[in-house]
């Protein structure tokens, strides 16, 4: 009678390089203007740090992800794909892809299906999550590079497990999160850790 785990597993900055696929083609569209290397990030939102650099740079930052072929043509982070594809092999294991779209809604969502089926393959489109609140989402672990994450539910069921970017790795230690430092980190040791 074993219980199943169930892993929620964030796109963007987790299995998507998200960071560098912005930056590469904001330097593109941008090649006068200031930039933030991915050394200097900080704080999640991207867009936050441009606006705070110069104010019109916030929405050209935005122009950036709103594109066609953005969310596309992102690259998978490291050892990613792999690591997917290994943990939903696993007995007893059933993996979720769990994304929030950005609200220009015009090639985000089917982005990020078309990536999803490129890189995971079609089988893996039963396992995608589209939801701007992940804390209404039931799972056992969440593994997102976002530090807070809230919503409406105040108590959500999964354990966040942080796993660190550029914009997240300075952030003081917290004692009360785990973290994945990568995906050559030892990611099966936090999925035993969670089972009964
Ligand atoms: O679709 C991504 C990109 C977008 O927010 C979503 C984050 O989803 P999760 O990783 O939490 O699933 N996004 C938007 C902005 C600014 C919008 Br204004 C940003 O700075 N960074 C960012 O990731």
């Amino acid at each position: 009678n074993t219980r199943r785990l169930r892993v929620l597993l964030d796109m963007d900055g987790v299995i998507a390089d998200f960071e560098g696929g912005f930056l590469k083609k904001y330097r593109e569209k941008f090649p006068n203007e200031p930039f933030i290397s991915l050394e200097d990030r900080r704080g999640f939102w991207v867009s936050t740090q441009y606006g705070d650099m110069r104010s019109d740079l916030c929405e050209k930052a935005i122009s950036i992800w709103e594109s066609k072929n953005f969310f596309m043509e992102l690259e998978p982070l490291p050892g990613g794909v792999e690591a997917v594809k290994e943990m939903s092999k696993m007995e007893n294991t059933d993996v979720f892809i769990c994304t929030s779209p950005i609200k220009h809604y015009s090639y985000c969502p089917y982005e990020k299906y078309a990536w999803v089926e490129k890189h995971l393959g079609s089988e893996f489109l039963e396992q995608i999550i589209l939801t701007r609140d992940k804390t209404i989402v039931t799972g056992d672990i969440l593994v997102d590079d976002k530090p807070d994450i809230l919503g409406v539910e105040p108590n959500p069921s999964w354990e966040h497990v942080l796993f660190t970017a550029c914009h997240n790795k300075h952030l003081p230690p917290n004692p009360s999160q785990r973290r994945l430092q990568s995906w050559a980190d030892d990611w099966r040791g936090v999925l035993q850790s969670k089972r009964q």
